[in-house]
Protein backbone atom coordinates (compact mmCIF):
# COMPACT_ATOMS: atom_id res chain seq x y z
CA UNK A 1 0.00 0.00 0.00
CA UNK A 2 1.45 3.24 -1.30
CA UNK A 3 2.12 6.05 1.88
CA UNK A 4 1.02 8.79 -0.40
CA UNK A 5 -1.67 7.44 -1.03
CA UNK A 6 -2.70 6.40 2.83
CA UNK A 7 -1.70 10.43 3.32
CA UNK A 8 -4.27 11.01 0.93
CA UNK A 9 -7.01 9.16 2.51
CA UNK A 10 -6.62 10.65 5.35
CA UNK A 11 -6.71 14.23 4.07
CA UNK A 12 -9.76 13.72 2.71
CA UNK A 13 -11.19 11.89 5.36
CA UNK A 14 -10.43 15.35 7.83
CA UNK A 15 -11.28 17.73 5.92
CA UNK A 16 -14.45 19.71 6.53
CA UNK A 17 -15.52 20.55 2.72
CA UNK A 18 -13.41 19.04 -0.47
CA UNK A 19 -13.56 20.21 -3.99
CA UNK A 20 -13.03 17.75 -6.60
CA UNK A 21 -11.30 19.44 -9.92
CA UNK A 22 -11.89 17.81 -13.54
CA UNK A 23 -9.49 19.44 -15.85
CA UNK A 24 -10.76 21.60 -19.31
CA UNK A 25 -12.18 19.74 -22.47
CA UNK A 26 -13.02 17.03 -20.05
CA UNK A 27 -12.78 13.21 -21.12
CA UNK A 28 -14.05 10.18 -19.70
CA UNK A 29 -10.91 9.50 -17.22
CA UNK A 30 -11.25 12.86 -15.66
CA UNK A 31 -15.05 13.11 -15.25
CA UNK A 32 -15.10 8.97 -14.20
CA UNK A 33 -12.55 9.90 -11.79
CA UNK A 34 -14.16 13.28 -10.29
CA UNK A 35 -17.52 10.96 -10.03
CA UNK A 36 -16.43 8.07 -8.51
CA UNK A 37 -14.22 10.19 -5.57
CA UNK A 38 -17.29 12.41 -5.05
CA UNK A 39 -19.84 9.22 -4.91
CA UNK A 40 -17.28 7.32 -2.46
CA UNK A 41 -16.51 10.66 -0.42
CA UNK A 42 -20.85 11.24 0.13
CA UNK A 43 -21.66 7.68 0.82
CA UNK A 44 -19.07 8.03 3.60
CA UNK A 45 -20.90 11.80 4.77
CA UNK A 46 -18.28 13.78 3.46
CA UNK A 47 -19.19 17.15 1.92
CA UNK A 48 -18.03 16.59 -1.23
CA UNK A 49 -18.90 19.01 -4.51
CA UNK A 50 -17.33 18.75 -8.45
CA UNK A 51 -15.82 21.62 -10.77
CA UNK A 52 -15.18 21.94 -14.16
CA UNK A 53 -14.48 24.40 -16.94
CA UNK A 54 -15.81 22.46 -19.82
CA UNK A 55 -19.00 20.96 -20.62
CA UNK A 56 -19.55 17.26 -20.29
CA UNK A 57 -18.87 16.10 -23.64
CA UNK A 58 -22.24 15.05 -25.64
CA UNK A 59 -21.58 11.38 -26.07
CA UNK A 60 -21.19 11.25 -22.12
CA UNK A 61 -24.20 13.40 -20.81
CA UNK A 62 -26.21 10.46 -19.95
CA UNK A 63 -23.72 8.80 -18.11
CA UNK A 64 -23.31 11.51 -15.64
CA UNK A 65 -25.92 13.48 -13.62
CA UNK A 66 -25.23 17.13 -14.81
CA UNK A 67 -26.41 19.15 -11.85
CA UNK A 68 -23.57 18.13 -9.67
CA UNK A 69 -20.91 19.30 -11.89
CA UNK A 70 -20.42 23.51 -11.02
CA UNK A 71 -18.82 26.07 -12.88
CA UNK A 72 -15.76 27.74 -11.34
CA UNK A 73 -17.92 30.51 -11.00
CA UNK A 74 -20.53 29.38 -9.52
CA UNK A 75 -18.65 28.43 -7.03
CA UNK A 76 -19.32 30.87 -3.86
CA UNK A 77 -18.24 28.82 -1.34
CA UNK A 78 -14.80 27.74 -0.10
CA UNK A 79 -13.19 24.56 0.69
CA UNK A 80 -10.69 23.52 3.17
CA UNK A 81 -9.25 20.74 0.47
CA UNK A 82 -9.18 20.96 -2.96
CA UNK A 83 -8.18 18.04 -5.55
CA UNK A 84 -7.27 18.33 -8.89
CA UNK A 85 -8.15 15.02 -10.92
CA UNK A 86 -5.71 14.13 -14.37
CA UNK A 87 -4.37 17.54 -14.59
CA UNK A 88 -1.09 17.43 -15.54
CA UNK A 89 -0.18 21.25 -14.91
CA UNK A 90 -2.11 24.30 -13.47
CA UNK A 91 -3.13 25.55 -16.27
CA UNK A 92 -5.22 21.68 -17.40
CA UNK A 93 -7.28 23.80 -14.39
CA UNK A 94 -8.40 26.16 -16.23
CA UNK A 95 -10.61 28.61 -14.39
CA UNK A 96 -10.99 25.96 -11.90
CA UNK A 97 -7.55 27.56 -10.64
CA UNK A 98 -9.02 30.37 -8.61
CA UNK A 99 -11.31 28.55 -6.49
CA UNK A 100 -7.99 25.28 -6.00
CA UNK A 101 -5.69 28.13 -5.31
CA UNK A 102 -8.49 29.46 -2.54
CA UNK A 103 -8.32 26.00 -0.66
CA UNK A 104 -5.80 24.72 2.33
CA UNK A 105 -4.98 22.35 1.46
CA UNK A 106 -4.52 21.03 -2.35
CA UNK A 107 -3.94 17.54 -3.76
CA UNK A 108 -3.17 16.42 -7.34
CA UNK A 109 -3.29 12.81 -8.28
CA UNK A 110 -2.55 12.24 -11.81
CA UNK A 111 -0.91 9.99 -14.45
CA UNK A 112 0.88 12.04 -17.10
CA UNK A 113 4.64 11.56 -15.55
CA UNK A 114 5.36 15.35 -17.11
CA UNK A 115 3.39 16.45 -13.95
CA UNK A 116 4.98 19.16 -12.82
CA UNK A 117 3.16 18.88 -9.03
CA UNK A 118 1.71 22.31 -8.55
CA UNK A 119 -0.04 21.35 -5.67
CA UNK A 120 1.09 21.19 -2.07
CA UNK A 121 0.47 17.06 -2.16
CA UNK A 122 1.57 15.57 -5.18
CA UNK A 123 0.29 11.76 -6.21
CA UNK A 124 1.59 11.26 -9.45
CA UNK A 125 1.86 7.19 -10.38
CA UNK A 126 2.51 5.64 -13.66
CA UNK A 127 -1.42 3.58 -14.38
CA UNK A 128 -3.08 3.43 -17.55
CA UNK A 129 -5.79 6.32 -16.09
CA UNK A 130 -6.42 7.84 -12.77
CA UNK A 131 -9.29 6.26 -12.49
CA UNK A 132 -7.24 3.51 -11.74
CA UNK A 133 -5.60 4.91 -8.55
CA UNK A 134 -9.20 6.14 -7.53
CA UNK A 135 -9.51 2.50 -7.77
CA UNK A 136 -6.74 2.23 -4.96
CA UNK A 137 -8.17 5.27 -3.22
CA UNK A 138 -11.93 4.13 -2.95
CA UNK A 139 -10.32 0.82 -1.68
CA UNK A 140 -8.27 2.19 0.86
CA UNK A 141 -11.04 4.33 1.94
CA UNK A 142 -13.01 1.37 2.71
CA UNK A 143 -15.84 3.06 0.99
CA UNK A 144 -18.14 0.71 -0.54
CA UNK A 145 -17.97 0.27 -4.59
CA UNK A 146 -21.95 0.17 -5.68
CA UNK A 147 -23.32 0.32 -9.03
CA UNK A 148 -22.48 4.44 -9.57
CA UNK A 149 -18.56 3.94 -8.89
CA UNK A 150 -18.13 0.94 -10.33
CA UNK A 151 -19.81 2.50 -13.56
CA UNK A 152 -17.34 5.77 -13.24
CA UNK A 153 -14.41 3.75 -12.83
CA UNK A 154 -15.06 1.65 -15.91
CA UNK A 155 -15.58 4.38 -17.85
CA UNK A 156 -12.82 6.39 -16.86
CA UNK A 157 -10.56 3.07 -17.03
CA UNK A 158 -11.91 2.01 -20.54
CA UNK A 159 -12.01 5.62 -22.22
CA UNK A 160 -8.44 6.33 -20.90
CA UNK A 161 -6.99 2.93 -22.27
CA UNK A 162 -9.05 2.42 -25.49
CA UNK A 163 -11.54 0.21 -24.78
CA UNK A 164 -8.44 -2.13 -23.00
CA UNK A 165 -6.14 -1.85 -26.62
CA UNK A 166 -3.90 0.67 -26.11
CA UNK A 167 -0.53 0.06 -24.86
CA UNK A 168 -1.34 1.71 -21.01
CA UNK A 169 -3.62 -1.46 -20.69
CA UNK A 170 -1.87 -3.18 -17.58
CA UNK A 171 -3.16 -6.40 -15.23
CA UNK A 172 -3.90 -4.04 -12.37
CA UNK A 173 -6.47 -2.23 -14.83
CA UNK A 174 -8.01 -4.86 -15.75
CA UNK A 175 -7.91 -6.86 -12.02
CA UNK A 176 -9.49 -3.73 -10.71
CA UNK A 177 -12.13 -4.09 -13.89
CA UNK A 178 -13.08 -7.64 -13.39
CA UNK A 179 -14.20 -6.80 -9.41
CA UNK A 180 -16.77 -4.21 -11.48
CA UNK A 181 -18.19 -5.99 -13.86
CA UNK A 182 -20.77 -7.56 -11.52
CA UNK A 183 -21.73 -4.06 -10.73
CA UNK A 184 -22.48 -2.61 -14.31
CA UNK A 185 -24.36 -3.13 -18.00
CA UNK A 186 -21.28 -3.76 -19.87
CA UNK A 187 -22.49 -4.02 -22.94
CA UNK A 188 -24.55 -1.00 -22.81
CA UNK A 189 -21.70 1.24 -21.38
CA UNK A 190 -19.09 0.20 -24.13
CA UNK A 191 -22.14 0.90 -26.46
CA UNK A 192 -22.54 4.36 -25.48
CA UNK A 193 -18.75 5.04 -25.21
CA UNK A 194 -17.20 3.14 -28.28
CA UNK A 195 -19.93 2.02 -30.69
CA UNK A 196 -22.03 5.06 -30.90
CA UNK A 197 -22.01 7.99 -32.96
CA UNK A 198 -23.88 11.13 -33.83
CA UNK A 199 -25.67 10.92 -37.35
CA UNK A 200 -23.83 13.87 -38.44
CA UNK A 201 -20.43 12.41 -37.51
CA UNK A 202 -21.15 9.30 -39.40
CA UNK A 203 -21.26 11.23 -42.89
CA UNK A 204 -18.82 13.10 -42.06
CA UNK A 205 -16.59 10.14 -42.09
CA UNK A 206 -18.21 9.56 -45.59
CA UNK A 207 -17.21 12.85 -46.96
CA UNK A 208 -13.66 12.66 -45.24
CA UNK A 209 -13.09 9.14 -46.95
CA UNK A 210 -14.49 10.29 -50.30
CA UNK A 211 -11.24 12.35 -50.08
CA UNK A 212 -8.76 10.00 -49.29
CA UNK A 213 -5.62 10.92 -51.06
CA UNK A 214 -1.82 8.57 -50.88
CA UNK A 215 1.07 9.37 -51.38
CA UNK A 216 4.62 7.94 -51.30
CA UNK A 217 3.63 4.61 -52.04
CA UNK A 218 0.35 4.97 -49.79
CA UNK A 219 2.97 5.12 -46.98
CA UNK A 220 0.91 8.47 -46.39
CA UNK A 221 -2.69 9.05 -46.16
CA UNK A 222 -4.65 12.29 -45.95
CA UNK A 223 -7.97 13.17 -45.45
CA UNK A 224 -9.90 16.18 -45.98
CA UNK A 225 -12.97 18.35 -44.40
CA UNK A 226 -13.66 22.08 -45.38
CA UNK A 227 -16.12 24.62 -43.49
CA UNK A 228 -18.99 24.17 -46.13
CA UNK A 229 -18.49 20.48 -45.62
CA UNK A 230 -19.44 21.15 -41.99
CA UNK A 231 -22.21 23.21 -42.80
CA UNK A 232 -23.46 21.22 -45.47
CA UNK A 233 -23.90 17.95 -42.97
CA UNK A 234 -24.64 19.90 -40.24
CA UNK A 235 -21.63 18.62 -38.14
CA UNK A 236 -19.46 20.20 -35.67
CA UNK A 237 -15.84 20.43 -35.02
CA UNK A 238 -16.59 17.89 -32.09
CA UNK A 239 -17.53 15.51 -35.19
CA UNK A 240 -13.85 15.46 -36.82
CA UNK A 241 -12.73 13.94 -33.41
CA UNK A 242 -10.78 10.76 -34.50
CA UNK A 243 -11.80 11.11 -38.26
CA UNK A 244 -7.88 10.58 -39.03
CA UNK A 245 -8.12 7.27 -37.81
CA UNK A 246 -9.91 6.29 -41.21
CA UNK A 247 -6.78 6.90 -42.88
CA UNK A 248 -4.68 5.41 -40.04
CA UNK A 249 -6.18 2.18 -40.25
CA UNK A 250 -4.89 1.37 -44.00
CA UNK A 251 -2.91 -1.34 -43.79
CA UNK A 252 -0.16 0.25 -45.69
CA UNK A 253 -0.07 3.54 -44.29
CA UNK A 254 2.96 4.73 -42.30
CA UNK A 255 1.44 8.68 -41.14
CA UNK A 256 -2.08 9.64 -41.84
CA UNK A 257 -3.28 13.56 -41.78
CA UNK A 258 -6.41 14.68 -41.62
CA UNK A 259 -6.74 18.59 -42.62
CA UNK A 260 -9.60 20.55 -41.71
CA UNK A 261 -10.03 23.93 -43.10
CA UNK A 262 -10.55 26.44 -40.04
CA UNK A 263 -11.40 30.34 -40.26
CA UNK A 264 -8.16 31.84 -41.63
CA UNK A 265 -6.05 28.59 -41.95
CA UNK A 266 -5.75 24.92 -41.62
CA UNK A 267 -6.02 22.55 -38.18
CA UNK A 268 -3.62 19.47 -39.23
CA UNK A 269 -3.90 16.60 -37.15
CA UNK A 270 -1.18 13.32 -37.66
CA UNK A 271 -0.92 9.69 -36.71
CA UNK A 272 2.02 7.32 -37.50
CA UNK A 273 2.99 4.11 -36.95
CA UNK A 274 6.73 2.63 -35.48
CA UNK A 275 9.10 4.81 -35.93
CA UNK A 276 7.75 7.88 -37.37
CA UNK A 277 8.04 11.20 -35.31
CA UNK A 278 5.04 13.28 -36.56
CA UNK A 279 5.67 15.27 -33.67
CA UNK A 280 8.89 16.55 -35.08
CA UNK A 281 7.13 17.48 -38.35
CA UNK A 282 4.29 19.13 -36.03
CA UNK A 283 6.98 21.21 -34.59
CA UNK A 284 8.53 22.66 -37.44
CA UNK A 285 4.65 24.35 -37.66
CA UNK A 286 4.51 25.23 -34.79
CA UNK A 287 2.80 22.66 -33.22
CA UNK A 288 3.37 19.85 -31.22
CA UNK A 289 2.21 16.44 -29.38
CA UNK A 290 3.70 12.52 -29.51
CA UNK A 291 6.04 10.91 -31.40
CA UNK A 292 2.70 9.09 -33.01
CA UNK A 293 0.15 11.43 -32.22
CA UNK A 294 0.71 15.35 -33.39
CA UNK A 295 -1.12 18.13 -34.59
CA UNK A 296 -0.37 22.02 -35.73
CA UNK A 297 -2.09 24.86 -37.79
CA UNK A 298 -0.73 26.76 -40.51
CA UNK A 299 -2.33 29.84 -41.68
CA UNK A 300 -3.34 30.26 -45.16
CA UNK A 301 -5.19 28.51 -47.87
CA UNK A 302 -5.47 24.52 -48.04
CA UNK A 303 -3.91 24.22 -51.28
CA UNK A 304 -0.66 25.93 -49.97
CA UNK A 305 -1.14 24.46 -45.99
CA UNK A 306 -1.46 20.77 -47.94
CA UNK A 307 1.52 21.07 -49.77
CA UNK A 308 4.10 22.85 -47.04
CA UNK A 309 2.55 20.14 -45.18
CA UNK A 310 2.88 16.86 -47.16
CA UNK A 311 6.41 17.98 -48.51
CA UNK A 312 8.11 18.19 -45.35
CA UNK A 313 6.76 14.91 -44.48
CA UNK A 314 7.60 12.88 -47.88
CA UNK A 315 11.08 14.02 -46.43
CA UNK A 316 10.94 11.47 -43.71
CA UNK A 317 8.83 8.48 -44.88
MN1 LIG B 1 -6.14 10.34 -18.02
Amino acid sequence: MSQGLVDIKNALLSADSILIIAHTQPDGDTLGSCFALHEALCSMGKNADICCDGLVPAKYVELFPNDIIKTPNAVTKSYDTAIALDCADKARLGKSVKVFKKSVKTINIDHHITNDKFAKTNYIKEASSVGEIIFELIDIMKAQIGKAVALYLYIAISTDTGNFTYSNTNKNCLTYVSSLVEHIDIRAVADILFRRRSLASTKLIGRAISTLELYNDGKIASLTITQSDLKQIGATSADCENIVDYAREIEQTKVAVFFREIPHGVKISMRSKDEVDVCAIAQLFGGGGHKNAAGCCISGKMDDAKKKLLGSLMEIV
